[in-house]
This record gives structure tokens, sequence and C-alpha cells, in this order.
């Protein structure tokens, strides 16, 4: 049935493109069936293009029905959060994995609520925000259905100053470990802009998704020294648990163009405070900007959005460190939170994803910019049909 619906992804294309064909050419004399001829599933035993060569030794299958990192992304429309109308002073987004808890689903996500929409660093003040996600905390929603949610409240406050995320907390993600709940996230230490988007990593920990949650009040991922690839941010935290250790996933930018030269790394560690050791190998990722990840079959898989010659290619390392690209795909999700049934658990057996939520920003204007959270649906998993998936 997974590849059926790939299948039928692909010939709703087809038939879309056949109408684009037919508008353009006015013909009408385009075969609506499909491929005249079809991928041979092996490799045929002739001379071939350079494209046909890397069909059979790049993707992870020839035919897109068959692989199963091959995804369309359907986006929907949340019910029950407020945006006062859209005018920029409420912002909700980089929403966390989704975890399913005490029978709901739960999201944690950066939330800002200023008098005003975000005015530039050189404009920004103790009540005016940089950025989007300047002066913000952590806020946490639950869900039935995973369409409908309820805004909970507040989980994580910005501490009082010096600690990291004095100035905004954003950015989270979400760990269980051991049946205690960790909730990773940038700690800004200046307002977002003024030099970069420069941040280390902290954490707060709670014994229920409800929290309360406690601060650690320290540098839980540090930035790389002077020089390395990732001296000026640690961003993105993204925890999974894979061969019975902590992978923390982090994007980091080089220099100070944070949206040109983007890089993602693994830190890891056996205790959810650290120590964390960055792998000798980073980055391992060239491109790529809010990439998620989850456990499949015994390694790990990536999504990567925009930036970098890689953009928009769904990846995948069976050692959970070195990728290669595993389709190309097109719109998908910005800063996606999937939901990840087997993200602590998988034990070389991943499952994939179905759904998760992502953001979208009304970006280039300071007027009402902020951004909303939707939901997506796509078929990264071995199994659609599977009820875990759900
Ligand atoms: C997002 C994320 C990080 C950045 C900012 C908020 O795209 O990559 O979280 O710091 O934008």
């Amino acid at each position: 049935l997974s590849a059926s619906f790939r299948s039928l992804m692909r010939n709703e294309m087809l038939v879309l493109l056949t109408g684009v064909f037919i508008a353009l050419t006015g013909t009408g004399r385009v075969e609506a069936q499909g491929f005249p001829w079809d991928i041979p599933q092996t490799k045929p035993d002739r001379p071939m293009s350079a494209a046909m060569e890397r069909l059979y030794s790049q993707y992870l299958t020839p035919r897109p029905e068959d692989n199963e990192l091959f995804s369309s992304f359907k986006y929907t429309k949340l019910e029950g959060l407020d945006y006062h109308d859209g005018d920029g002073t409420i912002s909700r987004r980089d929403p966390s994995k989704v975890i399913r808890e005490n029978g709901k689903y739960y999201v944690w996500y950066t939330k800002r609520h200023t008098a005003v929409p975000p005015q530039g660093s050189k404009s920004s003040t103790e009540t005016i925000p940089s950025t989007d996600w300047d002066l913000c905390e952590i806020w946490y929603a639950t869900s039935q259905d995973g369409f409908t949610w309820e805004e909970q409240g507040i989980a994580v406050p910005r501490p009082p100053k010096p600690n990291p995320g004095w100035r905004s907390v954003s950015t989270p993600d979400i760990l269980k470990w051991k049946d205690k709940y960790y909730l990773y996230y940038q700690g800004f230490l200046e307002a977002s802009g003024t030099k970069g988007d420069h941040c280390p990593v902290t954490a707060s920990y709670a014994d229920s998704p409800d929290g309360p949650w406690t601060a650690c009040n320290q540098v839980v991922v540090p930035n790389g020294d002077a020089g390395e690839w990732d001296q000026y941010s640690i961003h993105d935290p993204y925890p999974l648990v894979y061969q019975g250790k902590i992978y923390l996933y982090f994007k980091a930018a080089f220099g100070d163009r944070p949206e040109y030269l983007v890089a993602a790394g693994l830190a890891i560690a056996d205790n959810p405070l650290g120590p964390f050791t960055k792998h000798p190998l980073n980055p391992l990722f060239n491109s790529g900007h809010e990439t998620m990840l989850f456990p499949f079959k015994e390694g790990i898989a990536a999504v990567l959005i925009h930036n970098g010659n890689e953009a928009n290619t769904i990846q995948y390392a069976p050692d959970g460190v070195n990728f290669e690209i595993a389709s190309v795909t097109t719109l998908p999700p910005i800063a996606g939170g999937p939901y990840v049934p087997d993200a602590f658990t998988s034990d070389g057996d991943g499952r994939g994803i179905a759904w998760g939520l992502s953001h979208f920003t009304n970006a280039g204007t300071h007027t009402t910019q902020h951004s909303t959270l939707a939901r997506f649906d796509c078929d990264l998993s071995l199994d659609i049909d599977d009820p875990r998936m759900k």
C-alpha cells in the first residue's frame, strides 16, 4: 500500500503535468496512462548516460514508488491556536518533534508574544524584538488527533540574566530518557542579529511532559573553539536515542552569514546534560537548515530543506553518520517536527514518519512578521498503515 500511495502521488503529478502540457500546446494529444516505458529495477546491461548511471548508483531504488525515502508533502492548517489575526505580535515556530504520552500528542515550540512585530537588531530594545525568535519563550500544546491543538501554557521562560537564554529561548526539541523528559533549546545571550544569529544550546528537565521544568542554567552543547565550523552558533538541537546513546544533531553556520553557509553535525552523550562529544567527522551535512531526522531501519534518515547544494533532498546513513542522498523532493516541511514513534526506542528497527508539524513565515516585512504552525503529512515510513505511524 505504501508503494501504491507513492505511485498515486506520481500519477497525480503526471496528470497535473499532462494538464499543463495540454494547456500550453493546445493539442491534447498526450498519453495520460503513465510512462511509455518503465524503469527497470536492475541496471540495464548497456551504455547509459550519467543521469541513468546515477539512478542506479545514488538512490535507494531506481523507481521512486519503491523508494521508501521518497515522498511529497501535504500541508493542513491547524485548528485551535490564536494569532491575533496575523498582526505580527504573536508567533509560533520551530516545533519540536511530536511525542505521544498520556494518550495524547505533545509539541513544544518557540512562542513570541510582543507588543510589536520584529524590528531588526538596531531597533531592538528590552521589549522590542529584533527577529521573529527574539524575546521568546518555549510553550507547549497537546492534541488528540494532530489537527486541533490546545495550547497548555509556558514550559520554559527566559531565565534571569546572565544565564544562557536570558534574552530569548527558542527552537526546542524533546528527549525522553529513563522516564525523564529533557528539552534542549537555543539560549540567546544577545538579541539575535547583533553580530549574527549566535547562541549556544541549553536544556531543562522534568518528570512529566506537563512539567514543571527545571532549567540547568548552563551551556549543554558548547560552541566550537575559534576558527571551528561551529564556533558562532549551535542551532536546532535534535536529540534521538541511537545505539543506546543520545545522538544530538545540530546546525551551525560558517562565518556570520547563516542563511548562506549552513552545515549540520552531531554531538553524542551518555547523559542528557552531557558531556556531549562532537563527532570527529563533523560536519555530517553540507546543506539543509532545520533538518528533521528519524530512525530508519538500522540507520538514521534526514530531510534537508533550503540552503546548500543538497537542499530538498532526503538522505540516509546506515550508521547515523555518513549520509547519502536517497531521494530529491519538493516543498519539504520548514523546521519540521515529525511524529517519531520510535525516536527514543528504535533499537535498530526504525519505522519512519508519516506526519508532523512545521512552520510558515510571512517573511520580508517588519510590519506583520510572524510564523504559524501547520501540519504536514508524508510517507517516509516502512508501512503507512502501521498503527504506530498515526
Ligand atoms: C530557524 C532555526 C533557528 C535559528 C532561527 C530560530 O530557522 O534555524 O531557530 O536561530 O531560525
